[in-house]
């Protein structure tokens, strides 16, 4: 993942290059101060982070600082050992949910476990078109409507059909026009609720997409979807080609959830697991001998 990692956040890092202009054994405040803004941070994280730093900085003591910032309790949901697991995949338009998809599906049958998909963004014609070409352009099974018909139908026949087959995991696509937010909540509500008379525990895992080029503003959404039906994890995507490489941590910082995968391009391939270690020394590496 290291290398992927570097690779990925070109950008940012050349931000960051900017500002560092050599690579040294020790730093300054402000310089730290300034990298990090470079790079996108919050300026409230990077003020709280650098409270606790002295004068003068060193790599051990800059990891320790950026890596307490993912170090919170949480609740991984991944327990695969329900099938099928269902998962609810929900974010704003053109935040990356059907691309997404696609990914996990990818990523799903590299670990050899069955995937049907569920097309319940009923509400384009064009979303319920991207799905199904994706599906079909991935070799996975999905369950669609057509356009405007009740996305809670294709939930709970999603999950009838994969019950019936024996499917590994579920992965249902949703509609995310925030503008009529409370038809929306309902919506989400009420697939929600039908997903679990479809199956108990149902669904399993409600993952939110966020935007990593959107900086506060995917924060903000994440709040409105979690008080809306509750998030159990993040991946955050279009971190390829953007210098805001530094919204992961903003992103962790505000809202202490899992984040399970960052998405770094438009293929299926292009998905790779987030790992907090690996994220943080790519940023050091820049700054540090
Ligand atoms: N560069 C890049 N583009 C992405 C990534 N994820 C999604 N996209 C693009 O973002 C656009 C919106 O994606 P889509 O999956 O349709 O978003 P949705 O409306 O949330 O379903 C598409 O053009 C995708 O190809 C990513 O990780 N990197
Ligand atoms: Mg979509």
């Amino acid at each position: 993942m290291f290398n992927i990692l570097k690779k990925v956040f070109t950008k940012t890092n050349n931000a960051i290059k900017e500002v560092a202009v050599e690579k040294k054994s020790k730093i300054t405040q402000d310089e730290f101060e300034e990298i990090l803004l470079e790079a996108d941070v919050n300026y409230e994280l990077i003020e709280k982070l650098l409270e606790d730093l002295p004068k003068t900085i060193t790599r051990i003591q800059a990891y320790n600082a950026l890596i307490s910032v993912f170090q919170y309790k949480v609740d991984w949901k991944d327990n695969l050992e329900v099938s099928p697991f269902v998962e609810m995949i929900i974010g704003v338009n053109g935040a990356g949910k059907t691309t997404t998809i696609a990914k996990l599906a990818r990523h799903l049958k590299k670990e050899d476990k069955t995937v049907l998909l569920g097309a319940a963004d009923t509400f384009r014609a064009a979303a319920i078109e991207q799905l199904t070409r994706w599906a079909k352009r991935l070799d996975v099974p999905i369950v669609s409507t057509r356009q405007g018909h009740d996305p809670s139908a294709v939930v709970f026949d999603t999950i009838a059909s994969a019950k019936a087959k024996n499917i590994d995991h579920v992965l249902i696509d949703t509609a995310g026009r925030l503008h009529t937010q409370t038809n929306l909540a309902e919506e989400l509500k009420k697939m929600v609720r039908i997903a679990n008379k479809a199956m108990p525990e149902a669904p399993h895992r409600k993952m939110l997409i966020l935007d990593g080029t959107q900086g506060s503003s995917s924060i903000n959404q994440a709040k409105i979807f979690n008080e809306m039906i509750g998030i159990d994890g993040i991946i955050i995507t279009k971190l390829d080609g953007t210098a805001k490489g530094g919204s992961v941590l903003s992103i962790a910082h505000e809202l202490k959830m899992p984040i399970y995968f960052i998405g770094t391009g438009e293929q299926p391939d292009d998905l790779i697991r987030f790992k907090a270690n690996d994220y943080v020394n790519t940023i050091l590496d820049e700054i540090f001998i």
